[in-house]
């Protein structure tokens, strides 16, 4: 019987602990793959000190744990940020952002010394941009951002889809700002393109992780859980 794509997510979330050292600060993502990472972090016998944390969602899911969430203004430095991604590619580069916390997923993962990513294994590209890309925008930014798009990005062009909330309003980050998501990219060189869409007047943040890079990547597959580095 194949296992399904829960269980190979909540295989590569108890896999991270590895990577987790008791009485350690340690920065937590978002997203269905991190939500089993989190339960794990509940159930080690030696917990860690505390957590911050890239969304409400997950600060709380830590809480309910009684693990303490601080402040990323109060901390300097994380031992480690675990957090999962829409795609990653050979060299590590990563399309983040699809569960819309790509801003603070960026600003917790600058702050720790190692970047560990944990995904299932129908998150491998050969190349990212399969998966519509996030860009959160200030929303009188939309119009010229979506047509910079249009026009093309260091050689490839998307079509940016305002995201909806579920009841068809615009979907407002935890930041107050909006998503537009990028169908149709295809992103040869991961850095330069995110530097480029970094450099467009009224984008908060692209969902390429690629000058922030997973350091290590665990991949849940059926034969077990591999690494890409
Ligand atoms: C989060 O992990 C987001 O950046 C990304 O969209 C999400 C992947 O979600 P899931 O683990 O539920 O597939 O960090």
């Amino acid at each position: 019987m194949p296992l399904s794509q829960d269980e190979l997510k909540a295989r590569v979330g108890r896999a991270a602990i590895d990577y987790v050292r008791p009485g350690t600060v340690i920065g937590v993502g978002t997203g269905s793959t991190v939500a089993h990472f989190i339960a794990a972090l509940g159930a080690m016998p030696e917990r860690i000190a505390a957590a911050v944390s890239s969304s409400e969602r997950s600060t709380a899911a830590l809480r309910a744990l009684g693990i303490d969430v601080l402040d990323a203004n109060d901390v300097e430095h994380l031992d480690v940020y675990v957090d999962g991604a829409d795609e990653v590619d050979p060299s590590g580069y990563l399309i983040k952002g699809g569960g819309g916390a790509l801003t603070r997923e960026k600003i917790v993962a600058a702050l720790a010394q190692r970047f560990v990513c944990i995904v299932d294994a129908s998150k491998a590209v050969p190349v990212l941009g399969a998966f519509p890309l996030p860009v959160e925008v200030v929303p009188m930014a939309e119009a010229s951002v979506r047509r910079r798009f249009a026009g093309g990005v260091l050689g490839t062009s998307g079509d940016a889809v305002l995201r909806l909330a579920s009841d068809g309003t615009p979907y407002v980050t935890d930041n107050g700002q909006h998503i537009l998501d990028v169908h149709g990219l295809r992103i040869a060189d991961p850095v330069a393109f995110e530097s480029a869409v970094n450099d467009i007047p009224g984008v908060v943040t692209v969902g390429v992780f690629a000058h922030q890079k997973a350091d290590v990547c665990l991949l849940g597959t059926a034969d077990g859980v591999r690494t890409i580095t």
